[in-house]
């Protein structure tokens, strides 16, 4: 069976964040269950680069839209790569295979009447690259939930694409599939958004030229929305590409709910118009909102560092508690603090211990060598049953998209078979002889059950399998889906290993959220509590943090800043952004920790001189006492420590 599945691609304007990676890493645990069945998976990711927004915050940037993307796109393919993607293609709307695609199906469209030459008078917000009537907005402002940012008043020339002759279709369609749009909350929705009345929809500018060009008419680019649905099928290699005739249609177009109703109407729209198959499902998942509540998103400065999170406590946990903590349908929560509570209790106690526990009564009963089991009893059974059980409910669970409640199933075994150790007590069983078959049976059935472990959570934790089978002396052969209910597929005499534990248990004082939120502010002088809620993440304008409350001179003079010098530099292990500094100040050797990592190398910046916020309380950053602060000046993805000429010595007062 093929199946094919897709993220939404993602605009390159800021660095991907830990609400963007849900998706991704949903649609890859959807897609690594399917691979594991045995289907032909597709799946697909990238980025939509030609957005009116790109160009506004590369010119903020001071630099080509190209090379800002190229720099932006870079940082999501390591992303990926850190969380285990196993992405089988990476579109960039940037590429040639995909613009010679959205310029033929354009021109497709114009031929046959469906896109038509008028004027477009009306409002845009370009934080959400959407056209707004005014009877739309609220108070002037953009209306979409999580937005409220302000919108321009545009009228230029454009072309406009039908809408409105589909909307008979496009309602006959959803009402006769069910499944096309999910979950059943948004299908709802947008039925009544449908039923509501489509318009036509503005589907060129010509008021910037970054973009994909009209082939007819070069003073216009397409609009960025109808340009970004089609990679869909671009990546595939429509209309002749082996993949295309192979995969299309998407068994899943995978997404945040902001964004269902442009999949859920103009991308169907223009499929029916090229007679082409529709997808067959649109999920609209929910949103990873911070502790304070609001989306987590760059505009409103409460992401953190995705790199540093998966250093920290590693991909697998990162994934694990990503899909573990929004229930279908909803939003969920994202704080450093949930992500330690979750590993800790279902990851170390839960699913770590087992496999420790159980191991070490291997290796201390048997040397590690698995016993040929005896008669199963009740206990055994149970637990076959229930792996069956749970097996055919992570599948459908899955096949809902709804990753949650899957491993919600897996942890009912989990749990199940922490249990077993306690109630069939093997430290009693081996003080009596005569129990010796019946300890042998347990033990055998202890690495059976973290077999099944390791298969039904193989989609999840891709990282799992190596580890254990590792702990087992087997290969990955073991992990076969179909195999995740069946019994007696491990060979007796195979040796195995304590090991050590899976998932260490994680000491929250060590990294609370509060010390990493001053880590951020600190290194790069913004106080990102204070940036304003409405910001827009792409529009520069908007993005300037407001000037701060007024002070005195002698509020002023309290702050010492003196020239240092910088005498070392090295970056903070198991960090991306911190570099650790000495620095001369006055004839005294000071140690600084400075978020500076991710834009300097560290020999660029020994014998620089800088200057040192010298009377600022000293505080531990990751271990490392930081004796004052270094200023730098930042905006969106730039960040730049200033530097003085060497006239002046280190110590000089700055005033
Ligand atoms: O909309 N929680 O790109 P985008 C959960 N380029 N998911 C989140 C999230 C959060 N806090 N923040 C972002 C675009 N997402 C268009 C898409 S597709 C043809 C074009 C995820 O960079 C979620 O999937 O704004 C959301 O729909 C998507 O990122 C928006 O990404």
């Amino acid at each position: 069976m093929k199946y094919y599945i897709t993220t939404p691609i993602f605009y390159p304007n800021s660095s991907p964040h830990i609400g963007t990676a849900y998706t991704t890493v949903a649609a890859d645990a959807i897609a690594r269950y399917h691979r594991l069945r045995g289907d032909d998976v597709y799946f697909l990711t990238g980025t939509d680069e030609n957005a009116q927004k790109i160009v506004r915050t590369a010119e903020a940037n001071h630099t080509d839209p190209k090379i800002y993307v190229d720099g932006v796109v870079k940082r999501f393919k390591e992303l990926w790569l850190a969380l285990d993607i196993s992405n089988d293609d990476f579109i960039r709307t940037t590429e040639e295979r995909h613009q010679k695609v959205v310029q033929q199906i354009f021109t497709k469209l114009y031929e046959q009447g469906d896109i038509y030459k008028s004027e477009y008078s009306g409002w845009y917000c370009t934080p959400c690259e959407t056209f707004w009537m005014e009877n739309k907005l609220i108070d002037g402002k953009c209306p979409n939930e999580d937005c409220g940012r302000d919108v321009e008043l545009l009228k230029e020339e454009s072309y406009f694409f039908r809408l409105s002759k589909y909307q008979g279709a496009l309602l006959k369609h959803i009402e006769e599939h069910p499944d096309f749009i999910q979950p059943i909350s948004r299908r709802n929705e947008m039925l009544r958004f449908i039923e509501g009345g489509l318009e036509d929809l503005c589907v060129t500018r010509t008021t910037f030229q970054w973009g994909i060009k009209v082939p007819f008419d070069p003073k216009h680019v397409v609009y960025v929305w109808l340009d970004a649905l089609i990679n869909y099928i671009s990546a595939l290699g429509y209309p002749d590409g082996e993949n295309y005739k192979r995969y299309w249609p998407a068994d899943v177009h995978l997404m945040g709910k902001d964004i269902v109703r442009f999949h859920a109407v103009i991308w169907p729209i223009i499929l029916i118009a090229l007679e082409l198959p529709l997808p067959k499902t649109i999920y609209g998942h929910g949103w990873y909102l911070s502790k304070e509540g609001g989306k987590i998103s760059k505009s409103r400065g409460n992401v953190q560092d995705s790199f540093e999170l998966i250093q920290r406590y590693g991909s697998d946990a990162i994934r694990y508690f990503l899909l573990r903590e929004m229930q279908v349908g909803s939003d969920g929560t994202y704080s450093e603090d949930n992500v330690v509570e979750r590993l800790n209790s279902d990851l170390a106690n839960d699913f770590g211990n087992f496999v420790s526990r159980s191991l070490a009564m291997v290796v201390k009963y048997r040397d590690g060598i698995v016993p040929s089991p005896g008669q199963d009893g009740s206990q055994e059974q149970e637990l076959k049953e229930l792996s069956h059980e749970v097996k055919i409910n992570v599948e459908k669970r899955l096949e809902a998209c709804d990753p949650a409640t899957a491993l919600e199933e897996i942890w009912r075994f989990v749990a199940r078979c922490n249990k077993y150790v306690d109630e069939t007590a093997p430290w009693a069983l081996a003080k009596q002889e005569e129990q010796r078959e019946r300890l042998d049976t347990v033990l055998y059935t202890f690495v059976e059950c973290i077999r099944v472990m390791a298969v039904l959570t193989a989609p999840f934790m891709p990282g799992l399998p190596p580890r254990i089978c590792e702990l087992l002396s087997l290969d990955e052969s073991i992990i076969r889906w179909e195999e995740a209910d069946q019994w007696g597929i491990l060979r007796h005499g195979i040796k195995v290993k304590k090991g050590e534990q899976l998932f260490p248990r994680i000491d929250i004082s060590q990294y609370t959220a509060a010390e990493e939120t001053k880590t951020v502010d600190q290194d790069q002088n913004i106080d990102q509590t204070q940036a304003p809620k409405e910001t827009s993440d792409s529009v520069p304008a908007l993005e300037f943090e407001p000037i701060k409350e007024e002070i005195s001179m002698d509020d002023f003079a309290k702050l010492d800043l003196r020239i240092a010098k910088i005498l070392s530099a090295e970056k903070v292990e198991k960090t991306d952004k911190l570099m650790k500094l000495e620095v001369e100040v006055a004839g005294v050797v000071r140690t600084v920790v400075s978020g500076i990592a991710k834009h300097y190398v560290p020999e660029d910046l020994v014998n620089q001189y800088v200057v040192l916020v010298a009377n600022l309380k000293p505080t531990k950053l990751r271990g490392i006492m930081s004796e004052g602060m270094i200023l730098a000046a930042s905006q969106g993805e730039v960040l730049e420590v200033l530097m003085l000429n060497k006239d002046l010595p280190g110590g000089a007062r700055v005033k």
